[in-house]
């Protein structure tokens, strides 16, 4: 098989929908801005009823009459079928080989300390398949023997406790889906440095369904101090990892989870145990978790006293800024695709906000000037991924994609040139700013920075 290219995947080219599923009539309606609200119903039901005349149509027939995938039946259709349990464990068809994780050249430090990035390109709805998970390790991954490993919960507690696995699938249980962003997603925005594919701008993010006990419920079992603020959570692998959580997030819906899209997590996202900070950044989601100390200071650990601040202008460093503000993304089209021809194209992203919910995303085809509201896929979730769609007809000429997303709390994504005056470019974490995609009139789409 060819070697995949580490920019273009094998989905880098967008086909237009095919040119029958839409009228001219209906196409002049979709403005080069999109479709506006009370059109939207209406292509709705044009393109339910030209499926329908299609599916008859003899002319459809006549045009593809020579198609040999038509005229012959392919030999998975004359042979028989692979042995049931032939994969016991099932996987991604092999077809589908070039969408995996990916790791930058420009970022990885050594092997162990390095990050590899989800696929955001080719990625539908708002759940990451476990085995694309973006993976960030400080110091490699380990593989945990779960019968030796245990969880110690002390510091201000009445009684120290410590919890084998079976004892934590032994008690309640929640399941949510969250988003887990590392802080440095995006980092590379700061400067000018724009890098080609939203795999590498934004593939530090990924949204599962997470399993576990509520962190509130082991912590009263062990008696904690009411008077404490802080915990330091703490990691099992050689990274010595530790982080300070906020009692405030550890007894609202922080979990101490097992269990990650139905199964045990993988050994990549902290098999075993992990801790889940919903909408806090992913620093704080410890990893192969062993112990939660309670205290009454932060601790001011080495992955939060010298990295994970951002230096401001004037100067200061900003610590401790763990909530991952409201942010988006178009994750296709986006840079390093193509849009072969002119026509009609589903403009689709993802939209997410670590302190609440999404309210709605606005979509811009022209840098901004004209902003038009995407439909959102399902119902928003607190501190989870939404999908959003827009439809758009490309008529060959240049485009300036982008999309902004205001969450429950009213806050509203900034742009670049917004978000740089109050923060200047010398952070390295916390880029939520406005993505811009340049559609070129050859249809090539790369990453611009606008402002
Ligand atoms: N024990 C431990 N926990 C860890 C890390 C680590 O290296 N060791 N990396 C952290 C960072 S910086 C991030 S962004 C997330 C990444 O989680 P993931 O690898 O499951 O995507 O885990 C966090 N938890
Ligand atoms: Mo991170």
């Amino acid at each position: 098989m060819e070697e995949p290219s580490n920019t273009v995947d094998q989905r880098g080219q967008l086909r237009q929908a095919p040119e029958s599923f839409l009228s001219t009539e209906l196409i002049a309606s979709i403005s080069s801005a999109g479709v506006n609200a009370e059109r939207r119903g209406l292509l709705r039901a044009a393109l339910t009823a030209a499926l329908a005349t299609a599916a008859g149509s003899s002319a459809i027939a006549a045009s593809v009459g020579d198609d040999p995938d038509i005229v012959n039946l392919p030999e998975w259709s004359r042979t028989l079928g692979k042995p049931v349990l032939a994969n016991p464990y099932g996987q991604p068809s092999k077809f589908e080989a070039n969408i995996v994780r990916r790791q930058s050249p420009g970022l990885t430090q050594t092997d162990q300390s390095s990050v590899a990035f989800t696929p955001l390109q080719n990625l539908f709805g708002c759940i990451t398949p476990s085995g694309l998970h973006f993976e960030r390790h400080h110091q490699g991954w380990v593989d945990i023997d779960p019968r030796r490993h245990r969880l110690m919960i002390n510091g201000l507690v009445r009684e120290p406790l410590v919890f084998t696995l079976e004892d934590l699938l032994r008690m309640p249980s929640v399941s949510r889906m969250h988003f887990l962003e590392c802080g440095a997603n995006t980092a590379q925005e700061w400067g000018n440095s724009a890098v080609p594919t939203v795999q590498y701008s934004h593939g530090m993010l990924s949204g599962s369904e997470w399993t576990g006990v509520p962190l509130s419920v082991l912590l009263e079992r062990a008696g904690f101090d009411k008077a404490a603020n802080y915990l330091l959570a703490e990691g099992a692998d050689g990274s010595g990892m530790t982080r300070t959580i906020s009692m405030e997030a550890a007894l609202d819906d922080a979990i101490v989870a097992y269990g990650q899209n139905g199964e045990m997590l993988r050994p990549e996202q902290g098999y075993p145990l992990r801790l889940v900070v919903p909408g806090v950044q992913g620093v704080s989601w410890v990893k192969w978790l062993r112990r939660l100390e309670v205290g009454d200071k932060p601790y001011a650990t080495k992955d939060e006293a010298s990295h994970y601040v951002d230096l401001m202008p004037d100067g200061q460093m900003r610590q401790y800024a763990a909530i991952q503000e409201a942010k988006s993304v178009i994750t296709a089209p986006s840079g390093g695709q193509k849009l072969l021809q002119r026509g009609y194209y589903c403009i689709t992203g993802l939209a997410w906000s670590g302190r609440g919910t999404v309210r709605k995303v606005e979509v811009s085809t022209d840098g901004g000037r004209n902003w038009r509201e995407a439909r959102l896929e399902g119902t928003p979730q607190s501190k989870m991924l939404t999908r959003f769609n827009f439809d758009w007809v490309w008529q060959n000429s240049p485009a300036l994609l982008q999309s902004r997303v205001h969450d429950s709390t009213g806050y509203i994504q900034p742009q670049r040139a917004q978000l740089v005056a109050a923060r200047g470019t010398r952070s390295i974490y916390h880029n939520n700013a406005i993505q811009t995609w340049r559609v070129r009139d050859t249809g090539e789409v790369d990453n611009v920075q606008l402002g």
